[in-house]
């Protein structure tokens, strides 16, 4: 078993209905989930949108090797009704799941860096994931989740 966290977010059609999807829908098919962070209201970070964000963090319990746990994770968006643009930029979503640490893995390959490469440097990724694991480490900044939000 390892222990995987991961950030949600949401920014069109009924934000709390899609989040609680996600949650649901991980949550059968990914592991258990060990905390889940309360729902925060965020700007669209790095474009321009006129739809607001939900965002939250949650903690799995996973018997899923990294890869396997993105499989499903986008399996879950593509349900959900997530479509993916072929430019490389960012857009409304009704739902994206990101694969934020997994245990103190760090790789980095085409399909998936571990840690997220910009998690310390998003304000809508750091203040749910500090509510539910601000002791944990990041395993290349060697600071903990905590001590990344306070210094953000
Ligand atoms: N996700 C992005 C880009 N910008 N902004 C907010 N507030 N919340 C997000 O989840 C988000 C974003 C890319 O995945
Ligand atoms: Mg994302
Ligand atoms: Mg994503």
């Amino acid at each position: 078993m390892a222990t995987a966290y991961l950030g949600l977010g949401t920014n069109i059609g009924d934000k709390r209905k899609n989040m609680a999807t996600a949650v649901e829908l991980l949550s059968g098919r990914a592991g258990v989930i060990l905390a889940l962070s309360g729902l925060y209201e965020t700007e669209p970070w790095g474009f321009v949108s006129e739809n607001r964000f939900l965002n939250a963090a949650l903690i799995l319990e996973t018997p899923l090797d990294p890869f396997e746990l993105l499989d499903t994770t986008q399996q879950i968006e593509k349900e959900m009704g997530r479509t993916k643009k072929s430019d490389s930029r960012y857009h409304d979503r009704i739902i994206d799941t990101d694969l934020l640490m997994y245990d103190d893995l760090i790789i980095e390959t085409t399909e998936l860096i571990l840690p997220h490469p910009l998690m310390h440097q998003r304000h809508f990724v750091l203040a749910p994931l500090a509510e539910i694991a601000a002791g944990v480490k990041h395993p290349i900044l060697g600071k903990t989740i905590g001590e990344l939000f306070n210094t953000y």
